[in-house]
């Protein structure tokens, strides 16, 4: 099939798992163009098959905002025309399901059809789409689509609860490539950088936002290195990273934990963790959970969204209502301070990992684009 998927091309979960599914689905023989402003970060490789489009947005004075959905959807019709793309995939609702929505229109005036898949992510459901201000959009565009997925059925339910929709939403849940994680990854450890050989690492990435209670990770951490000998690797850039370095400084905890910035080796860092935190506030998957898993990290989380479908608890770690700090360190020191039980849960974390293998999913979303080329 030839496939044109629009995402975003940043560090966040959702563009991540669109170019892994791309990049997938290249490998499986179909061909691949990303649509988007820049280059996915995710996209190291451009084959024959797999194709970069950018958008541009030229600036002009008059536009207060300038308008990225017209741009997008006039940049898909013309992808769409001049290498015959069957299908468009658009991930994240807003504002690409109703840019995918105005391009499909637009095409259909040429008498060609461009079936639609949206995948809903998260925040587009949780947080923004479901502002006043964009709600009736977002509606329209989910009930425009030809077929709609989501990551978890957390997301589903919570897109049923908050949109008036009449589509039917198929559970797609996010995966990771268990086949990139062998043993010969973990020799390429630097963990003598980070922290002495006695100390845990504890590790949390995200993009810093307030949903992610990036204040609970540090509080979290200032307690469990109270009873061990303990490093904390915050990964990622974002509006609460200031605050949290403030409060790691007042807490006097300040040369225990690493601010790393945004980084292309999130392998290595999670390859040398022993804990990943994620106590958000709202999280429909939480992408970055499983990557940890897959790395044999065990995971210490809210039990917010999609996240009990993804960090089973006692197996791969341990969920807590949102803001329990207390409970959240608690359980960090029951997996940390004992060998044999932090063996357990790192393994426990692989194997739960492994159930999102890429494998099974791909062929799922294979599936649905064919279900989708149906529909007239
Ligand atoms: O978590 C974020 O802030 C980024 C956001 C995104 O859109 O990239 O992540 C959402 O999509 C990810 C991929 O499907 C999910 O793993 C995250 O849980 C979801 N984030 C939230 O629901 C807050």
């Amino acid at each position: 099939m030839k496939i044109a998927i629009v995402c975003y091309p940043t560090f966040g979960g959702s563009g991540v798992v669109a170019t892994e599914l791309g990049l997938a689905l290249a490998k499986r023989g179909h061909e691949i163009h990303f649509v988007t402003y820049s280059h996915p970060v995710r996209l190291d490789q451009l084959t024959g098959n797999v194709r970069f489009h950018e958008v541009h947005v030229p600036e002009y004075p008059l536009f207060h905002y300038q308008p990225y959905e017209l741009a997008l959807s006039s940049k898909l019709v013309n992808v769409v025309k001049q290498f015959n793309i069957e299908l468009l995939h658009v991930h994240y609702a807003i504002p690409h399901a109703y840019a995918g929505y105005m391009a499909k229109k637009m095409l259909a005036e040429e008498g060609i059809n461009l079936p639609m898949v949206t995948t809903l992510h998260g925040t587009d459901i949780t947080l923004v789409g479901n502002h006043p201000f964009y709600k009736p959009a977002v509606t329209f565009s989910i009930n425009n689509s030809d077929v709609v997925t989501s990551v978890s059925q957390s997301l589903k339910e919570d897109t049923l609860k908050f949109f008036q929709i009449r589509k039917e939403i198929e559970v797609v849940p996010n995966f990771i490539d268990c086949s990139k994680y062998d043993k010969k990854e973990f020799t390429d450890c630097q963990r003598e950088m980070m922290a002495d050989k006695k100390e845990k690492i504890i590790t949390h990435i995200s993009n810093f936002r307030k949903v992610k209670r990036i204040d609970d990770v540090i509080k979290i951490f200032y307690e469990i290195q109270k009873k061990i000998d303990a490093k904390l690797m915050m990964v990622g850039e974002g509006p609460e990273k200031e605050m949290a370095e403030d409060l790691a400084e007042e807490l006097h905890i300040e040369d225990k934990v690493m601010f790393l910035g945004q980084s292309h080796e999130i392998d290595k860092i999670l390859c040398f963790s022993d804990l990943f935190l994620l106590p958000s506030e709202k999280e429909s998957f939480g992408l970055s959970a499983l990557e940890a898993m897959v790395n044999g990290v065990a995971v210490i989380s809210t039990n917010t969204g999609g996240l009990p479908e993804v960090n089973q608890h006692g197996i791969s770690g341990y969920l807590s209502n949102v803001g329990d700090i207390e409970e959240m360190a608690s359980n960090a020191l029951k997996i940390l301070q004992n060998e044999k039980i932090l063996e357990k849960f790192k393994q426990g974390a692989r194997d739960v990992a492994e159930k999102f293998d890429i494998k099974n999913v791909v062929p799922l979303y294979e599936d649905i684009y064919t279900k989708a080329l149906q529909v007239k």
